[in-house]
């Protein structure tokens, strides 16, 4: 009788163990695989795409420099294995082209990573109305994403630019002038795609004026949270959170909008207030760093590397959310002395 009671007891402990082992085991075999990588990403190397671009001149739509410039970056890219198409395409009678560029080969889920490749035709920022009727050079509001993009082509590790695809757009920088819109290239560029296309994009990233001196990223408010918390995060693990300051930043009519209005989660990486450059005679290489394209550089090269690593298939960005340490602790460490407190009940019975 008494043995037979020993037994009970010994077997029930057991049972309140293996639980108690498998509560606290089970939480963190859900942590996200940890990447250990470090970025390639040349900030020198960049910053040579920007001045080659700029040595073409202005680059505004339809302009024979902005063809020249188009047959550079089409180099480029073709020079580092991608496959390049133009997008051509009309808009008030002047001929414009996005260049795009995949890997040959393209996985189900993409990233779509984005900058405009034209300048704005009039420096309508500048203080005298002989200055405002000349063109920007567009170190920053131009070169500077094209380039970073151009970096990442370089060095993205090859495994993962099938999950990448790079759409330079036309037409971004010509708004209020002869009546033309904002974003007409990145407009174009989400009206051709088809539903099966679009499905396949799970996130968009822009680059946008990233090249200032002084560049200070803050949250755009019209990004996709998510999307911004990890970039952001990722930043500060780098320690550029000098350059992603994590305050709420101005809503921006940008290259992101088409595609946050097609339902894919997107993110303007751009310098607001805008810098004293913007749209002046000033915005030039010289005002521009190597520095602070590697440090968006090096934060967007991490974020494909890990994305890519830890997606098994189609995981769309908002409902993705990362199982910390700190959620692990509140939910095992409550179950655990529940077990606890059961097991000792259980022995004095
Ligand atoms: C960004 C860089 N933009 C232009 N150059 C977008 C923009 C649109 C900024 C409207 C201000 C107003
Ligand atoms: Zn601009």
């Amino acid at each position: 009788m008494c043995l037979n009671n020993n037994q009970t007891v010994v077997s029930k402990v057991r049972t309140v163990i293996l639980i108690l082992s498998l509560m606290l085991i089970a939480p963190i075999t859900l942590v996200p695989f940890q990447v250990t990588y470090s970025p390639l990403f040349d900030g020198d190397n960049a910053f040579s795409y920007l001045t080659d671009q700029c040595d073409f001149g202005p680059r505004p739509p339809g302009s024979e420099n902005l063809s020249e410039c188009r047959e550079y970056i089409f180099n480029t890219l073709v020079q580092e294995g991608w496959t390049v198409s133009f997008q051509n395409f009309t808009y008030r009678s002047v001929d414009c082209v996005n260049i795009i560029a995949t890997w040959p080969v393209q996985n189900s889920t993409i990233t779509v990573l984005g900058a405009h490749y034209d300048t704005r035709p009039h420096a309508d920022q500048e203080s005298d109305p002989e200055d405002r009727t000349r063109p920007v050079l567009g170190a920053n509001d131009g070169a500077s994403g094209v380039a970073a993009l151009l970096e990442l082509a370089r060095v993205l590790p090859e495994a993962i630019r099938s999950s990448i695809e790079m759409v330079f757009f036309d037409a971004e920088d010509s708004g209020y002038i002869d009546d033309w819109d904002w974003i007409v290239g990145s407009t174009h560029y989400v009206d051709q795609l088809t539903s099966s296309k679009r499905e396949s994009i799970t996130a968009m990233i822009l680059l946008d004026m990233i090249g200032d001196v002084n560049l200070r990223i803050p949250r755009e408010a019209s990004s996709t949270d998510s999307l911004q918390d990890r970039l952001w995060s990722i930043a500060a693990d780098l320690g550029h959170d000098d350059v992603f300051l994590d305050t709420p930043g101005s809503s921006i009519l940008d290259d992101h909008r088409p595609f946050l209005a097609a339902g894919i989660p997107a993110v303007d990486l751009i310098h607001t207030p805008f810098p004293w450059t913007w749209h002046t005679l000033q915005d030039t290489p010289d005002n521009c760093s190597p520095e602070s394209l590697e440090a968006v550089g090096r934060v967007v090269e991490y974020f494909l590397v890990e994305l890519t690593a830890s997606t098994v298939s189609t995981t769309p960005f908002p409902t993705d959310p990362p199982i910390d340490f700190a959620l692990i602790i509140t939910i095992a460490l409550p179950l655990a002395i529940v077990a606890i407190v059961a097991l000792v009940f259980f022995k004095r019975r």
